[in-house]
C-alpha cells in the first residue's frame, strides 16, 4: 500500500513537472509583455465622467463621441479613485489628448512623483509605462495644469504582468 502511494505521488510529481515544461513555450508563443485586465472603469466617457473624481475643471461633455474636458483656469486633476494601485508595480497606460491649445496634461501612477509621466503639450495618443513610488497611493490621476484647456479619452491601466 505504501508503495501505491509513491508510485502515485511519482505520477503526480511527473505530471506536475510536464505541465511546468509547458508554460515556457507557451510564453514562448507570446509576443511581447502581458497585461492584466482594464483597471479603469469608465475608459471612453461614451455619456458621462461617472466613475471619476473631478479634483477641478473637468466636465463631460459631448464632442468627440463623448469626452472628459478640461477647462483652463482651474489646475486639477481627474482621478480613479478606486484603481487600487500597488507601489513597486508598472502600470501600462494609454490615453488620448485632443483639443489642446495651451498647458499640460500629466498621467500619474499614485501621488508620488517617481510614478509620473511627463508633462504632455501636444494632441497625441500616448503609452507610457509607469511604476507606482514607494510613498504613492493607489489611485490614477490624469492632472491638468491651469492652462490646460484639451480633453481626454480612450483611456487604459492595465497592470504589466
Ligand atoms: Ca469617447
Amino acid at each position: 500500500m505504501r508503495k501505491l502511494f509513491i508510485l502515485i505521488g511519482l505520477f503526480i510529481a511527473i505530471s506536475l513537472s510536464g505541465q511546468a515544461v509547458k508554460t515556457p513555450v507557451l510564453y514562448a508563443q507570446s509576443s511581447g509583455p502581458t497585461y492584466g485586465p482594464e483597471i479603469i472603469t469608465n475608459t471612453s466617457f461614451d455619456a458621462n465622467i461617472t466613475g471619476w473624481y473631478n479634483g477641478g475643471g473637468w466636465a463631460w461633455n459631448a464632442g468627440s463621441g463623448g469626452v472628459a474636458l478640461h477647462t483652463a483656469g482651474t489646475a486639477g486633476s481627474l482621478t480613479e479613485l478606486d484603481a487600487g494601485l500597488v507601489v513597486g508595480i508598472t502600470y501600462h497606460f494609454v490615453f488620448t489628448i485632443g483639443g489642446r491649445t495651451a498647458g499640460t496634461l500629466q498621467a500619474r501612477a499614485g501621488n508620488a512623483s517617481g510614478g509620473w509621466d511627463i508633462a504632455r503639450n501636444t494632441n497625441d495618443t500616448f503609452i507610457v509605462d509607469l511604476t507606482v513610488a514607494v510613498g504613492g497611493n493607489s489611485v490614477i490621476y490624469f492632472y491638468a495644469d491651469i492652462t490646460f484647456d484639451g480633453w481626454i479619452d480612450n483611456l487604459s491601466v492595465k497592470e504589466v504582468l
